[in-house]
């Protein structure tokens, strides 16, 4: 009987990626959710020396950065496969990967969500307009280069 445990701050995209995943594959995992500040802290810090979420550890094994907990699980729980079985599809995956990694999550996505949603409406701290003002370009950018020729769906 394996067991796995996945660390992170609950409502973090980067923790349900990982849950989506495992839930997708029909394992079981203990979440061991992470308040906020705590992953800062030296006991987060020894699964995560960057002091981000999720952390993850399967049997002993411990890996942390999302893509490669994601990697990890499509290898070791092969059905069903996340990875399309074409080198297109595999392409595309691997540049939607790079594009939130690089571009929508740092640019786009945190200083928005953390200045109109999780500041004002969680934290009581007013959001920084000019921060949003100032990602508002890049989000208008991934938007579009995040929708899957195919899927049809109107970003306008
Ligand atoms: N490259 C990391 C990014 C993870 C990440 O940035 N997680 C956010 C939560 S969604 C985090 O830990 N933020 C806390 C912080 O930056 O202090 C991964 O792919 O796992």
């Amino acid at each position: 009987m394996s067991a796995i445990s996945v660390y992170g701050i609950p409502g973090s995209p980067f923790l349900r990626s990982v849950e989506i995943a495992l839930k997708e594959k029909g394992v079981s995992y203990h979440l061991h959710p992470i308040a906020p500040g705590e992953h800062k802290q030296p006991k987060h810090l020894a699964r995560h020396p960057f002091g981000r979420v999720p952390a993850f550890d399967h049997d002993g094994f411990a890996i942390y950065e999302t893509q490669a907990i994601l990697r990890y699980l499509d290898d070791v729980f092969p059905t069903p496969s996340l990875t399309p079985g074409n080198p297109e599809g595999r392409a595309r995956m691997n540049q939607v990967i790079g594009i939130i990694e690089c571009y929508f999550f740092p640019k786009a996505a945190a200083p928005i969500g953390f200045n109109r949603i999780i500041g004002p409406r969680l934290l009581g701290v007013a959001g920084d307009e000019a921060a949003i003002a100032e990602a508002m370009p890049m989000a208008r950018t991934c938007s579009p280069a995040l929708i899957t020729p195919g899927f049809n769906v109107d970003c306008t």
